[in-house]
């Protein structure tokens, strides 16, 4: 069995990054459900994404969302983070809400359009530049609804040129990683809608070009587990962006949908040095949470996260290399459900105490009063939302 202590460091040193769009209002094309005391601007999305790490002790990253998280002075914005004890994480681009942008960004058949695409990339890493992020996140809505609207072949050029266009303005230090998504918002063609097609363009990019593998965007029955090891095979996966569904992409909290293929998920990270913080693999969450609290649902998705990382840390190896060489399907199987049919809740508590934290997160939480501080003080201005 693996030694505990060394599970509780590797959990102990875990870094989940919650996105600054989840303490915000979302929904869907149906309705937009407000809630008291959602914040107003990005320090405030800050401040409750510092109460998650208070509590949680493992979530001292938050992702920040352009135009969403814009702000006059960047670097404030990351001091801010600092004296609230979080750091600034992965930078996401935005280039799926400006009328220019209807059909496509960066694979737009006019060539204005694409330069104005790319300048707002380019001004994700200068934002990146100002508050200290090494990773830009590129996502693209971009595809097409019907046959014949557009080229195929035409559209990867261009989305390639301009991806090269950012990966040469990237500083030493920096990456950027590239989201895959099956569609939504286009409905026939979407220009990265695969792990394939992320991975090839990394590929040709470049060692600062990875893959984005958002637990939401595949189609139903998918592997994830399988890409996931496959990327890390490779040295190309860069980043989670976690989550669950039932359906399609739905953005509900991570593990609620289905807690054993995050476990499984995870197993591979944990077997292929996916956790090493040399591996570079980012750890987010990119969730909507549009009727429950948003705060008690961050801490929730974290623990969920936490329980399955140590599950996944929890498999005997040894024994399952032995029975898989010995071809023992059934015993291999087991050794696996051992870990992952284990209660791993206490050993989490004990590591809370150990780490100086409450041993229940969202009873910690609660305890603070913070929820109703903030449903009293913001009141007025304009809660933060997806602007769209
Ligand atoms: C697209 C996506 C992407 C983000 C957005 C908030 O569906 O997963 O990662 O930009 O959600
Ligand atoms: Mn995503």
């Amino acid at each position: 069995m693996p030694d505990p202590s060394a599970v509780k460091a590797a959990l102990q040193a875990q870094e989940i990054e919650t996105p600054s769009w989840g303490y915000a209002n979302s929904g869907t094309r149906f309705k937009v459900f407000a809630q008291a005391g959602v914040p107003r601007d990005p320090f405030e999305k800050l401040a409750d994404a510092a109460q998650v790490h208070a509590v949680t002790g493992v979530a001292p990253l938050v992702s920040l969302h352009i135009p969403w998280d814009r702000v006059d002075d960047y670097a404030a914005l990351a001091a801010h983070a600092a004296d609230l004890g979080v750091r600034i994480g992965m930078i996401n681009s935005n280039t799926f809400q400006d009328d220019d942008f209807k059909l496509g960004s960066v694979a737009h058949p006019d060539p204005a359009v694409r330069r104005k695409a790319v300048e707002h990339l380019l001004d994700c890493v200068d934002i990146m530049d100002a508050t200290g992020s090494d990773s830009l996140k590129l996502w693209f809505a971009d595809g097409t609804n019907y046959p014949g609207q557009d080229d195929i072949v035409a559209r990867q050029d261009r989305l390639f040129e301009a991806l090269s266009q950012i990966y040469e303005r990237l500083g030493d230090d920096q990456r950027m990683v590239l989201e895959y998504k099956l569609f939504e918002p286009a409905f026939y063609t979407t220009d990265v809608p695969d792990w394939g097609t992320s991975y090839a363009h990394c590929l040709k990019l470049g060692p600062k070009a990875k893959v984005v593998v958002d637990t939401g965007h595949h189609a139903p029955g998918t592997n994830i587990e399988f890409i996931v090891a496959f990327l890390l095979r490779e040295g190309k996966l860069g980043a989670f962006d976690f989550n669950s569904r039932f359906y399609a992409d739905d953005d509900l909290m991570v593990g609620a949908a289905d807690p054993f293929q995050l476990f499984r998920i995870l197993h591979e990270v944990a077997k292929n040095g996916g956790f090493d913080r040399a591996t570079g693999v980012a750890f987010m969450l990119d969730q909507c949470h549009n009727i429950e609290a948003k705060i008690p649902a961050m801490i929730r998705s974290v623990m969920n996260v936490q329980e399955a990382t140590t599950k996944a840390l929890l498999v005997d190896l040894p024994a399952l290399r032995e029975a898989q060489a010995a071809g023992d399907v059934l015993g291999a199987h087991a050794v696996l459900m051992d870990a992952y049919d284990t209660d791993v809740r206490p050993m989490l508590a004990d590591l809370r105490e150990e780490m100086g934290l409450g041993p229940d997160p969202v009873a910690a939480y609660r305890a603070t009063g913070y929820a109703e501080k903030i449903a009293a003080e913001r009141v007025g201005g304009v809660q933060a939302g997806w602007g769209a």
